[in-house]
């Protein structure tokens, strides 16, 4: 900083120097609001997108919710190809997958101890195969992390109903989580219809939902199975994530990652409204899980070949989920070959042809970032760290403010269709209004809005041609900050 020697001048003036030379300290960081979400919450985020497999009896039946009274030796997968599974899931840009090992007609894709109705009572690989083993592995060789499924409700089991059976579900996952973990994501599914063949009883069981599974001891057996790394536990309710209330792919505007876990129950008016939006504001951290099937139905059918989504409805899904700051969980059932059919495959790889290319080049990447007011106006709360690679720098506005500007100069004009923004949500989810405007023929006129922001918002604006664009925080919680904006 000075080309000549600080000794040879009296001390106080070199003091003086030194200290004029340094920037002034930052400001405290930025106060933390709010439930936030754990370490696992956070990876589970990042995902973005995970693969559901729906595979069972059922594909060879043709049915949805197999009754349990399904023979074993129609279980039979002619050309069964895990790794065709797994090739085209990663290859679609999955990060993790979760498998069905039982579904609610209770047939166990692995061969368990504690039941005859398996893989292993089929014909399939003479019994000796093992389906959950072959996707966990072929899933992390693939570099995805693997999840379960296993049906609370079981229309097979004798004893469903009574307090044995829950011993035997207990039983079951621990066999999972001993034998195919690290589970990244545990999916405990709420759906009971009642009617089943229950051992061969033939009859209605109705449960109690509320007390009947003692989901809070299966819970912790789950944390003391697993410690870590601490497996995602989805439900209706949570405990880690919750159901998004449709199975259309379609999160809430606004979507909140904060639910109170009391208002959560069966029966409650406007449930699923509140499980799609969350609430502002309230005391956990519990984001929704947006799943959806690429067919109309869960499992795999013939007559819905021709229903598969196309790469434009699972684009619009894109958007509406991993746009709005969940996490996409979108079903490929395999079919009665055991492999996941020409039709799904070409419109998976056209979706993320489609997303790749539309995402690809981030123009705000190179642009300039400015902002009247940001905290103590120092560098490190500065609108330029949106435009850095860091998910942990962020722009942050003073801590008496609710609202707060920047705007971004292109290099030169450009055509724009998408803006997305990321909060810092490791300190809470605090946006609830904000506004895109462009400088457009030399007037700045809004181009898109939107509620909430979260882990990531993808804006879809009106498409026009500009090198200015400006992100108003209108409404926060607390002071609004952001990590990440960018331009498509
Ligand atoms: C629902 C189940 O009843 C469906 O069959 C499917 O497994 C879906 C993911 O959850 O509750």
């Amino acid at each position: 900083m000075t080309d000549f020697d600080l000794r040879l001048l009296p001390g106080w003036i070199a003091l003086l120097l030194l200290a004029g030379s340094c920037a002034p300290p930052p400001p405290p960081a930025p106060e933390p609001f709010g439930p936030l979400p754990s370490e696992a919450q956070l990876e589970w985020h990042a995902m973005e997108t995970n693969a559901f497999i729906h595979f069972t009896t059922n594909t060879f039946t043709d049915l949805e919710w197999g009754y349990g009274d399904e023979r074993p030796e129609i279980f039979d997968p002619t050309e069964l190809d895990v790794d065709q599974w797994m090739s085209t899931l990663r290859d679609a840009g999955f990060r993790g997958v979760i498998l069905t090992s039982k579904h609610h007609d209770g047939f166990t894709l692995w061969p368990s101890a504690h039941t005859d109705h398996s893989v292993e009572q089929s014909p399939w690989e003479n019994g000796q195969g093992d389906i959950v083993g072959l996707v966990e592995e072929s899933a992390r060789a693939h570099g995805m992390k693997f999840g379960v499924y296993l049906s609370p409700w079981d229309r097979n089991h004798a004893n469903y109903g009574d307090s044995t059976y829950i011993t035997y579900y207990r039983n079951q996952l621990r066999e999972l989580f001993e034998n195919y973990g690290p589970i990244f994501e545990m999916w405990f599914d709420g759906a009971n219809g009642g009617d089943g063949h229950y051992g061969g009883a033939d009859e209605r069981r109705s449960i109690d939902g509320q007390h009947y599974y003692d989901w809070p001891t299966t819970i912790a057996m789950v944390r003391e199975l697993q410690p870590e790394p601490h497996t995602i536990i989805f439900s209706d309710a949570g405990p880690d994530i919750r159901w998004v209330g449709n199975e259309r792919g379609v999160a809430g505007e606004p979507n909140w990652n904060t639910i109170d876990p009391d208002t959560l129950y069966a029966g409650k008016a406007g449930i699923t409204e509140l499980l799609n939006q969350g609430t502002a504001g309230a005391d956990t951290w519990m984001p929704a899980e947006v799943d959806v099937s690429i067919r109309p139905g869960w499992f795999y059918h013939p007559r819905e070949d021709s229903l598969v989504k196309t790469p434009q409805q699972l684009f619009d899904i894109y958007l509406t989920s991993v746009g709005r700051g969940s996490v996409l969980l979108l079903n490929i059932p395999p079919d009665r070959r055991g492999r996941i059919h020409e039709r799904d495959v070409a419109s998976l790889r056209a979706w993320r042809t489609m997303i790749d290319s539309t995402f690809a080049d981030d123009l705000a990447a190179a642009a300039t970032a400015r902002g009247e007011a940001y905290l103590g106006m120092h560098d490190d709360y500065a609108p330029a760290r949106v435009l850095d690679d860091d998910p942990d720098t962020y722009w942050a506005t003073e801590a008496d403010t609710t609202a707060g500007s920047l705007s971004l100069t292109l290099t030169a004009p450009a055509e724009i269709g998408y803006v997305t923004l990321q909060e810092p949500i490791r300190l809470g989810q605090r946006v609830s209004a904000f506004r895109v405007l462009a400088e457009v023929d030399g007037a700045v006129r809004e181009i898109g809005s939107g509620h909430t922001i979260g882990y990531k918002r993808i804006l879809p604006v009106e498409r026009v041609t500009t090198d200015r664009i400006v992100i108003e925080i209108t409404e926060a919680l607390a002071p609004p900050l952001l990590s990440r904006v960018s331009v498509y």
